[in-house]
């Protein structure tokens, strides 16, 4: 029974300070973020209110079939993103992730974000789970490259080949890469404690890393201004926005 579940009335200030404890306290340590962590720097979340592109959701563009019929469109889209991203600067709740990195023996951030915000603000020790925005490489060849050019030259890019780019991203229906996931789930079997910024907790394997952190014996400590599924198997669950409650943390540990 998760300590949240037995005392509702807990205020956020002890929900804060419990946070802070734990995360004091703990040596090994993982992270788990998602479009929520960078909502305040001005990046629209995914399922949110700003999530919406035209008139299309995104799981109807970030897949394989949606490239294979239109690359145009989902380039679009792509490119879009790049767009609005590319001015934007990581928040103080990417801020106090790195501090917490720097003061952790043992720390992986898993990211399912995109957009490099963890990257600019200084985490060293992280993983991209489902790809950066910022990479494009080659349906065809093994060309692969890392391109923050706004705007792209052309659209779609293409490879010297000949043969069409796609973003560096893991689309729904395509595996993840292998190396971040072993090294994400290795991490999330040895932590103490677990802190999950700003995820619908929707998304697998993704979602999975908490509970597997919680099934080895993890303190799991969740920050989003909603409940998600996560939030009944959370030890503190804290309804607020990162980039305020993730520094009162972070300062109390
Ligand atoms: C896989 C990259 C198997 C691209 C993304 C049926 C058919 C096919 C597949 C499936 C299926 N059913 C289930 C699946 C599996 C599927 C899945 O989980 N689907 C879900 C929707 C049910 N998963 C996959 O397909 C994965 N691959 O399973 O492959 C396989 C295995 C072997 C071989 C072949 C295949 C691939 C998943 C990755 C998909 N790619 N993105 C791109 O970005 O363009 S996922 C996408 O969702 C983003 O990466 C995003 O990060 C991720 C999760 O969303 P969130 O980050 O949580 O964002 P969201 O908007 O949802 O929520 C924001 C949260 O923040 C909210 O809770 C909000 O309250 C909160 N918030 C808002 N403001 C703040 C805040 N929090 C804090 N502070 C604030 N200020
Ligand atoms: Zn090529």
């Amino acid at each position: 029974m998760s300590e949240a579940s037995i005392d509702v009335s807990r205020t956020a200030a002890e929900g804060i300070a419990l946070a802070a404890r734990r995360l004091r306290e703990a040596r090994r340590l993982v992270a788990l973020t998602g479009a929520g962590i960078s909502a305040e720097s001005g990046v629209p979340t995914f399922r949110g209110p700003g999530g919406l592109w035209r008139q299309y959701r995104p799981e109807d563009l970030a897949t394989p079939d949606a490239f294979a019929r239109d690359p145009r469109l989902v380039w679009e889209w792509y490119a879009w993103r790049r767009q609005v991203i590319a001015p934007l600067r990581p928040n103080a709740a990417h801020r106090a992730l790195v501090a917490l990195e720097k003061r952790t023996p043992e720390f992986l951030l898993a990211t399912q974000n995109v957009d490099g915000l963890h990257g600019t603000a200084g985490s060293a020790r992280v993983v991209e789970l489902h790809g950066t925005i910022w990479r494009l490489r080659c349906t065809s060849c093994a060309h692969t490259r890392e391109d923050r050019g706004v705007p792209l030259a052309e659209i779609p890019p293409r490879c010297a080949c000949g043969a069409l780019l796609r973003p560096g991203v893991v689309w729904f229906g395509e595996a993840l890469p292998e190396e971040p996931v072993t090294r994400a789930f290795e991490a999330a079997r040895e932590a103490e404690a677990v802190l999950v910024v700003g995820t619908s907790s929707l998304v697998y394997p993704a979602a999975a890393l908490p509970q597997v952190a919680r099934a080895a014996g993890a303190f799991v400590i969740e920050i989003n201004p909603e409940p998600t599924p996560l939030t009944p198997l959370a030890d503190v669950s804290l309804r607020g926005p990162a980039a305020a409650l993730l520094p009162a943390i972070v300062e109390g540990t």
